[in-house]
Parts: structure tokens; sequence; C-alpha cells
């Protein structure tokens, strides 16, 4: 290609980009129209974990119980796929679309495909990056945990216990999405500051169950006098307690400290059984909240840029009596 056509090529992107930005910051997100009942999509990132299939569940039951058609889509843990999803949902013309987007970035344009299209968002449990989209201009809203008070409970949580347990392995979700990047901040953030703590090893089990095992068992042999490993979710935390076993080490206070994040009924019961010290919950219930959210906006009512689920913590004081009401 001559220089002359790639510099025109790489002007007329830019300016692409340019009036798309223009446009992203006068335009209003796309309103609902008031209907008696709707077809609604709901764009999830991935289903092997029971969090995904409880927030499903939940999205599937309310759709049952108001009478409203889902049209759902699985990304199988793809977020160019996710992409696709969307564009289709948009494509068959749905009012609404609930989206779980994988990562911060590449589902940027499948929002401003939507917007353009007149179909309102409305992001589910993740984030995107908020210089790229915002909510009330690009989506309607987000609705799900502060990602980053979870990451400081924990912290707080191990920094509370005293003891000698403070050489730390950290196993991230998956990379570039918000919970990733804020259950990181919020925890690296209280142990930097608290000098006598240390994480000698951080990196991504990707949300999964395997992964967080073979990470974990990689880590491990890395650094053998670790002694506590904080996982950003339930499943790579039960990855890392096999780990553990496997090396002949034990998971609970007589040797490594497990915490994680999410408080499905299996991590809660290792915490009854004294495996992992504690859990901070990130609920997957999201169905009539975000139903409700749909409903209150298509009312015309202003909806809050930011909707925070309220998340309790499973610790060994409680895990015994909460465990019921896990998920
Ligand atoms: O913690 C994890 C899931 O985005 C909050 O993603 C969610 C996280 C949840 O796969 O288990």
């Amino acid at each position: 290609m001559s220089i002359t056509r790639r510099s025109l090529l790489i002007a007329s992107a830019a300016s692409a980009a340019a009036s798309l930005l223009a446009a992203r910051a006068f335009a209003a997100a796309p309103p609902l129209e008031k209907k008696d009942t709707y077809k609604v999509g709901f764009a999830q990132t991935e289903s092997n974990n029971p969090w995904r299939l409880a927030q499903t569940k939940s999205m599937q039951d309310e759709a049952t119980a108001r009478g409203w058609q889902l049209v759902y889509t699985d990304a199988a843990g793809s977020a160019a796929k996710q992409v696709a999803d969307v564009n289709s949902m948009i494509a068959q013309g749905v009012d609404l679309i609930f989206l779980a987007p994988r990562e911060e970035k590449p589902l940027i344009p499948a929002i401003m495909a939507a917007k353009g299209a007149g179909i309102p968002i409305i992001l589910l449990d993740r984030n995107v990056d908020q210089s790229l989209a915002k909510p009330g201009e690009d989506y309607v809203t987000f609705i799900g945990s502060n990602f980053i008070e979870e990451g400081q409970r924990v912290g707080e949580y191990l920094v509370g216990l005293g003891g000698d347990k403070k050489i730390i392995i950290e196993l991230e979700g998956t990379t570039g999405s918000s919970p990733a990047n804020d259950r990181k901040k919020g925890f690296d953030d209280v142990i930097a500051n608290n000098a006598e703590y240390q994480i000698v090893a951080s990196q991504s089990g990707d949300f999964a169950r395997d992964k967080g095992r073979q990470v974990a068992e990689t880590l491990l042999q890395a650094h053998p006098d670790a002694n506590v490993i904080y996982a950003h979710n339930d499943e790579m935390a039960i990855g890392a307690i096999a780990a553990l076993e496997a090396a002949g080490r034990t998971a609970g206070r007589g040797d490594c400290l497990v915490f994680s994040i999410d408080g499905g009924k299996e991590a809660v019961q290792l915490v009854v059984d004294g495996k992992i010290e504690a859990v901070v919950e990130c609920n997957p219930r999201f169905g009539p909240k975000a139903f409700d959210t749909a409903i209150a906006y298509s009312g015309g009512e202003a909806i809050a840029p930011v909707i925070i689920n309220p998340d309790q913590m499973y610790t060994p004081e409680n895990a015994a009596e909460l465990l019921a009401t896990a998920y």
C-alpha cells in the first residue's frame, strides 16, 4: 500500500473515531419504549462456574416470571464471540440488552453499535473502561458489586487476623476484566500500607478452577514459604487448595490461609471446614434488580449511573449459619 493511501486510511479512521467520540459526548443512551412485555437480550460471558450458572438462572427465572422473551447467548469465554452475540441481538431487534462484558475494552464497539441502533444496554456484573464508554450516555447503568471494596475487605481481614501469615500469592481473575483489575487494586492497596506483608507473586488463573490449580502449583513451587493465597474467585481458590494438598501442604490456619470472593455453596462449606479462611460474597442473583431497572428506565425515571449490590462476608463465625442461603 502506498504511503499516501495508508495515511489517508489512517486519517479517515481517526476522523471516524473523532466523530464517534463527538456523537458520544452529546447523545444520551437510547430510551426504552413503555410496553406490556419485552424481548430482551442477555449476553453472558461464559458458563464455566456456579456463579455464572446462578446468574443465568436468575435472569431466566425473572424473564419467565414476567412473561418477557429472553434471547440468551453464551460467549464461552471469548470477547470476540460476545461482540458477535451483541450484534446478532441488534439484528434480531431486541428492545434492550443486558450485557456482562467479559473484558473492559473489547466490548466497547458492541456497546456503541447498540447505541447506534437505538437499543439501550444495561451492564451487569462487569464494567467497561470508563474513559471509553459512559453510563447515561453510551449505556444506561452498571449493576454489580463494588470490586475494589471486595479486595479491600479481604486485605483488611488478613491484616486484622495478625499472626505470622504474611507471604502472599495472589491468583488474579480474567486479564482485562473489571473484577480482576479492581479486586487486585483493593487488596494490593491495603497490603502496600502494611509493610510486613508481601505479595510475592500475582498471576492470572482466568477465574477458572483448573487454571487456578495449575498456576498455584507453579507459584507454590517458586515460593515454598508462601502462607497466604488470595484468589479473586471461589473457583481458583478451590483449585489452589488442590495444589496445596498435592504439594503435601494444608489449607487452613495451620499452614496456608486461603481467601476468595463469590460465596458459592462449595466455598462457604470450605469455610465451615476450615480450609478457606473467609469469602467475600459477590451476589450473582441479578434478575429482579436488572428487570426492575429496565422497567424504571422505560418509565422515564432517572437511573443512577452505578447500582451497587450489597455483599456480605463469610467467616468462621457465620459460615455454618449462612451456608443454606449461599447460591
Ligand atoms: O467473581 C467470577 C465470574 O464478573 C463478578 O466473574 C464476576 C466474576 C465472578 O466468572 O466467578
